[in-house]
């Protein structure tokens, strides 16, 4: 399993100042456990071009955002020693690598992708969409193929974009007859770390909700996390019971406490095999506190320390950028710039 993850890439956008619930527990938690069994530092992106194509944010929120965001990943147990933490924009290869990609993909295959339609569908064909939501696939794809990535860890939502990386990945390949891009692996997330919305359990967890009851962050204080759990839609059957389906509410609940307790769901069903929706939800916010206490003391701590930080990204930047310097290089050989 450790061979086979390789190189891992991943990142997490600052569209907001502190990841919540759903991204800890679907992809930053599971980072911290890669970190230990790779035999390459998996490198982590604070992914801020890709933060642009959300228009509301304002410059002194996106910069605000990406010391947050990078004291987040520390203060949830990330180890700038044993995996490369950065901010994309740090490293110009992204962009750079993104125009020459962009070149050998058809508006027609960007177009057939599901989150464009969906985004389309939501917004309308004449709102005047930016064309960076058009292609931060092709972008994403840069990200993954400067590093010779082996696995990327994504929810299902993203399997699409992840199989675009791989046809141009192959398809360059193919057109210069070379080995110049890994081809990537997605892992897909466990259903069981797809954290919901605490007001919609049938949407996902999502730091752009306008209603802050939707979710919980990692920096939530323990009053917060209470009144949010408490507000969680559920439903009248008083039995405890895991149906994703037909009980979203409680089921998604039920999610993060084994999460959070590294429990099966069937151990946790046992746990709470006598209790009733609200004893559910207080043993879920008080594990949730209890799990959030610590990573909350520490980004406080790190935020004091703003020189640390800025020291930590630039050590990130010259990582990564050492790796996608010399993938570059060879893609820019094999085309012909130089
Ligand atoms: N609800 C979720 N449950 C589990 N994992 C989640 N992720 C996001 N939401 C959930 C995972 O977190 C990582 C970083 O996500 P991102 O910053 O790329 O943003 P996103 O996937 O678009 O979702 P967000 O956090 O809700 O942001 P906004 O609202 O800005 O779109 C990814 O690995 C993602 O799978």
């Amino acid at each position: 399993m450790t061979v086979k993850l390789g190189r891992i890439f991943s990142g997490i956008q600052p569209s907001a100042a502190t990841p919540h619930l759903g991204n800890y527990i679907g992809a930053i938690k599971p980072w911290t456990q890669y970190q230990h069994i790779t035999p390459l530092k998996p490198i982590l992106s604070v992914v801020d071009l890709h933060a642009l194509t959300n228009p509301s944010l304002t410059p002194s929120k996106l910069r605000d955002n990406i010391f947050q965001m990078t004291a987040s990943l520390l203060a949830c147990g990330l180890d700038p020693q044993k995996c490369v933490i950065f901010q994309q924009s740090m490293v110009p290869h992204h962009s750079e690598l993104t125009w020459i990609l962009t070149c050998g993909c058809t508006l027609n295959r960007l177009q057939s992708l599901h989150a464009w339609r969906e985004k389309v569908k939501k917004l309308g064909k004449g709102a005047g969409l930016p064309l960076g939501v058009l292609m931060y696939p092709v972008l994403m794809a840069s990200d993954i193929l400067l590093y010779q990535t082996n696995t990327v860890p994504v929810g299902e939502d993203q399997v699409q974009h992840i199989e675009l990386a791989r046809d141009i990945a192959s398809g360059f390949n193919q057109k210069f007859n070379s080995h110049v891009f890994n081809i990537p692996e997605k892992l897909i997330q466990e259903e069981s770390n797809r954290i919901k919305s605490l007001r919609d359990p049938l949407a996902k967890m999502s730091k752009s909700d306008d209603n802050q009851f939707s979710y919980v962050t990692i920096l939530d204080e323990p009053d917060q996390i209470q009144a949010k759990v408490r507000k969680a839609v559920t439903d009248s059957n008083p039995v405890l019971t895991f149906d994703s389906e037909a009980r979203p509410g409680v089921s998604n609940l039920i999610n993060i406490l084994a999460s959070l307790k590294n429990q099966s769901i069937s151990d946790s069903l046992q746990e709470i095999e006598s209790m009733n929706t609200l004893q559910l939800k207080n043993l879920v916010s008080d594990t949730i506190v209890e799990h959030l206490n610590p990573i909350r003391k520490e980004h406080h701590l790190l935020m004091n320390d703003k020189a640390y930080l800025c020291t930590l990204l630039e050590d990130g930047r010259k990582e990564a950028a050492e790796i996608a310097e010399r993938t570059l290089k060879i893609v820019k050989q094999t085309i012909g710039l130089i």
